[in-house]
């Protein structure tokens, strides 16, 4: 599956942030926790290559606790400072902080005030981390890719100034298995993609990674061999039926990935990080 969501919004973000990037100090680059590879723009990556960054890996609470740390030490090698933060319940602010203290004093001489900015794809938890920061619901957020459009700059403390930004993708198609975790972390809206495909790339790599996850989730006796069949068990036991009395496919498709994302099926890890090391 290739990627094809780069609406002319991304294209205007993609600007502002090169703009604003000549009056902020430091970025924050938010990357998936269950994708921390994939979740990575490499435009956003040469953007801001000459700014003192932070990466903040959002989402740990629906990720492979085990596969964060390895990939915690993985990313701890390579010449960007890595936090994890749960940006929904319980992360540390003081750890968020500090780290930024950390690199901006590295970086040379503290002025009073610093101001940073949060990049990221689509919905990886740009706003909800600066709410957090704030403690306070100070921007927009929300379950589908695309909330945030304009820019906003946020007072965060005494020291420091934070701008939202509008989630970015790349414009050129990428590898097909990066379009599908994309598409099933929430990154890429459903409207821009197949449901039925994308479910079905889902349930294959549970099921070479996890059967039991579906068999726990939809009370199943076994995984059946055809991603139609699953489909058409699950779609019955839920009552997802077409007119006429047929299982709606598309529905149930629907409703598998978004079990995955609500971490009903588990927390998963989809990006290897054997591949990298
Ligand atoms: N479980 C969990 N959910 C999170 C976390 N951070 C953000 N979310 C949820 O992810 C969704 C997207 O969050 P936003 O903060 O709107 O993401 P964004 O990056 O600003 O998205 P755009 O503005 O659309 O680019 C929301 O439903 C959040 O509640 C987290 O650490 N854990
Ligand atoms: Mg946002």
């Amino acid at each position: 599956m290739s990627v094809s969501w780069y609406p002319g919004h991304m294209v205007k973000a993609k600007r502002l942030i090169r703009e604003q990037l000549r009056v902020c100090d430091l970025v924050f680059e938010l990357a998936d926790a269950r994708i921390p590879e994939s979740s990575r723009n490499p435009v956003l990556g040469e953007l801001t290559a000459h700014k003192p960054r932070i990466l903040v890996l959002t989402k740990p609470d629906l990720a492979d606790p085990t596969l964060t740390r390895r990939w915690m030490d993985l990313l701890r090698d390579g010449p960007i400072p890595v936090l994890k933060f749960n940006a929904a319940r319980g992360g540390r602010t003081k750890n968020v902080f500090d780290a930024a203290l950390a690199v901006l004093n590295a970086a040379g001489d503290r002025p009073q005030a610093f101001r940073a900015v949060t990049v990221g794809i689509p919905n990886v938890g740009k706003s909800s981390f600066i709410n957090r920061l704030t403690g306070q619901r100070v921007t927009q957020t929300g379950r589908r890719p695309g909330v945030t459009r304009g820019k906003q700059w946020i007072r965060i403390n005494r020291w420091l100034e934070l701008l939202d930004t509008p989630g970015t993708l790349w414009p050129r198609t990428c590898e097909a298995e990066v379009g599908y975790k994309l598409a099933v972390t929430g990154a890429i809206p459903d409207e821009a993609v197949d449901k039925r495909e994308v479910a079905g790339w889902l349930i294959s790599w549970i099921k070479q990674h996890n059967p039991r996850a579906l068999i726990r989730r939809y009370e199943l006796r076994a995984v059946p061999g055809e991603i139609g069949d699953l489909l058409e068990i699950i779609g019955l036991k839920r009552g997802l039926l077409l007119p006429g009395g047929k299982v709606d496919h598309e529905k149930t498709a629907a409703i598998l990935i978004k079990d995955f994302r609500n971490g009903l099926l588990g927390r998963f890890t989809l990006d290897s990080p054997e591949k990298c090391e």
